[in-house]
């Protein structure tokens, strides 16, 4: 259990407004993801809808967490003292242990790997992931200078470094075979993951490396609400800008065979 803390009014507006914008970014992604579904091929339509519904648990779970962000302050004397049980943490972690292995799934089945490879690939990397939540869950509930924190965090990294180093190789090494315009999404996808992955490690050693408890509290809770908009509503984004780059190029194969015939007459 976290200290009590109390926060001024400013950091707890900061906090809430963010919650805000991520409960905005997460349905409104959502609704698109769902209007722009006739865009692309029913081979890229799987990994749409899963883009979908990732955004979709992670809408009603923020709603969840705004609700446990207002009932656990409580103004006493100009500042925002935490009142009954506290902010619960737990809404993340339940969050993450369904969002991220369909995230994972999401950006298999766009990139078309084929069915052998996806499932290789995914038997490797969704238990990691899960093991990845699980250990950082304890650690998450123990006290902000308590060596549990630092020690469970050691635990949960051992698995996101594997999985980021599998993911960010796999992706690497498919960018030579997706179509021109594709390789540069995918490029950039690659890098989107390694940093915004990297920011959940970083929103949960706030508490240990800062003094300041209230201050530590704002620098997770925003942390986390960032890094979430980016690997959710964001990723889902460049997924759909592969599916509707590939659906035009298996669409126009005739480019493809201008280029060979235009290459083949030049010899
Ligand atoms: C949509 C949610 C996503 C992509 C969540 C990702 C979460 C992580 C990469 C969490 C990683 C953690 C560590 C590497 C160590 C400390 C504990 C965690 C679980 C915060």
């Amino acid at each position: 259990m976290i200290g009590l803390i109390q926060l001024s009014s400013g950091q707890y507006q900061l906090v809430y407004n963010l919650f805000s914008l991520v409960i905005a970014g997460m349905f409104a992604s959502a609704v698109f993801f769902i209007l722009m579904r006739q865009q692309v091929a029913p081979a890229y339509q799987t990994a749409l809808a899963i883009a979908t519904v990732v955004v979709l648990i992670a809408g009603y779970h923020y709603l969840r967490i705004f609700d446990s962000w207002t009932n656990s302050f409580e103004v006493v004397n100009g500042s925002l003292a935490q009142v009954g049980l506290g902010f619960n943490e737990g809404y993340r972690y339940v969050d993450w242990l369904l969002t991220v292995p369909l995230l994972l799934a999401e950006l298999v089945l766009v990139l078309r790997l084929g069915w052998e490879r996806s499932r290789t690939l995914l038997t490797k990397l969704v238990p990691a992931a899960m093991a990845m939540i699980l250990l950082g869950w304890p650690g998450e509930l123990s006290p902000p200078d308590s060596s549990a924190r630092i020690v469970w965090g050691v635990l949960a990294t051992i698995p996101f470094v594997y999985l980021v180093w599998v993911l960010f190789t796999q992706l690497g090494k498919s960018l030579g075979r997706q179509p021109a315009g594709v390789d540069k999404i995918v490029s950039g996808m690659r890098w989107l993951l390694l940093i915004t992955w990297s920011a959940y490690p970083l929103a949960y050693i706030a508490p240990s490396v800062f003094d300041n408890q209230a201050t530590a509290e704002v620098v997770r809770q925003a942390g986390y609400s960032v890094a979430d908009l980016l690997a959710k509503p964001l990723f889902g984004l460049l997924v759909l800008a592969i599916a509707i780059v590939k659906t035009r190029a298996d669409a126009d194969p005739g480019t493809a065979t201008d280029v060979a015939k235009v290459t083949a007459s030049a010899n």
